[in-house]
């Protein structure tokens, strides 16, 4: 049973007036069970709604979106099979993040990477996972390279300074989810949000995701407190962005999401036909198709 004072994803979103241009990538989803035959995690912090991969890519067609790059999430833990199940049946039109055990061995890894995996995800968000010793996601990251797989980080704006050397340890490509979770009613020019900044230009393997606008919020479901953040990022590093959905968006408490208002915010942190080909297509291509 799904958490009682969890939202279940919007039934009916909104028609997003934004176009997409052609070949855009939702760059970070999920799918979610169904429980009955990919069951949740005996360990997990969070019992999500059932998301099926099928309701995953009719959303991704209503959107206008071409394709899909499905996350790991933390309900799931380190059982892969219902992401696999659905790059499996998605083919070119999917790619995936998963969250490995470090005893995982090189060929699970690279059965993984026949099914279209090519990154893992190192989540540091304590209400989602108990603490991981950085060594041992240290040995997750040199399995991994010679996959030419990348990270993808979680964590939150109160983690980065601790996390800072840790992330300069890792000599993958490494994406940082929703932005580091800044705190928007701090303001962009607030020091934290400007140590996320400096992150990203002393190294240039960082990208980040510009997504989640209806976590970040503080009004919601009007996202225009989170633009100014997501638009500075996409300007100063129009080839180092990506955006995605979130969909299912699992644990909103505020409200429920309507996907189609989420589309209708890429116009406004990415004002231009060349910045949304940059943040839409060229950077999730170059990531996670392109080898
Ligand atoms: C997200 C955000 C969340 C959850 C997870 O792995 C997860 O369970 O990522 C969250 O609760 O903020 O990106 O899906």
């Amino acid at each position: 049973m799904m958490d009682p004072d969890y939202l279940p994803f919007h039934a009916n979103p909104s028609k997003p007036e934004f176009k997409a241009p052609a070949g855009a990538v939702d760059a970070h989803c999920h799918v979610f069970g169904p429980a009955d035959k990919f069951p949740y995690h005996p360990k997990r912090k969070y019992t999500p709604c059932d998301a099926p991969k099928e309701k995953l890519f009719a959303l991704r067609d209503y959107l206008g979106f071409e394709r899909n790059v499905i996350v790991q999430a933390s309900c799931h833990g380190t059982d892969n099979a219902a992401l696999i199940d659905a790059l499996e049946s998605a083919g070119e039109l999917a790619r995936g993040v998963a969250v490995v055990d470090p005893a995982i061995t090189v060929e699970e890894l690279e059965a993984m990477d026949k099914a279209g995996v090519r990154a893992v995800r190192f989540n540091f968000v304590k209400r989602l996972v108990d603490t991981t010793p950085k060594e041992v996601f240290l040995s997750v990251a040199e399995k991994i390279k010679s996959l030419g797989w990348h990270i993808v980080v979680y964590f939150e704006a109160p983690d980065l300074e601790d996390l800072t050397p840790f992330l300069n340890q890792l000599d993958t490509t490494i994406v940082v989810d929703h932005m580091g979770r800044p705190d928007v009613a701090k303001g962009v020019d607030h020091p934290d949000f400007q140590r996320f900044i400096d992150l990203m230009k002393n190294n240039d393997k960082i990208w980040t995701k510009v997504s989640c606008p209806e976590r970040l919020t503080l009004t919601p479901p009007d996202y225009s407190d989170v633009v100014p953040f997501a638009k500075k990022l996409v300007e100063l590093f129009p080839d180092r962005v990506l955006w995605g959905t979130d969909w299912p968006h699992p644990n909103m408490k505020s409200h429920t999401p309507d996907d189609g208002k989420l589309v209708d915010v890429i116009p406004m942190i990415a004002p231009t036909e060349e910045l949304q080909q940059k943040l839409l297509v060229d950077n999730p291509m170059r990531l996670y198709w392109e080898r």
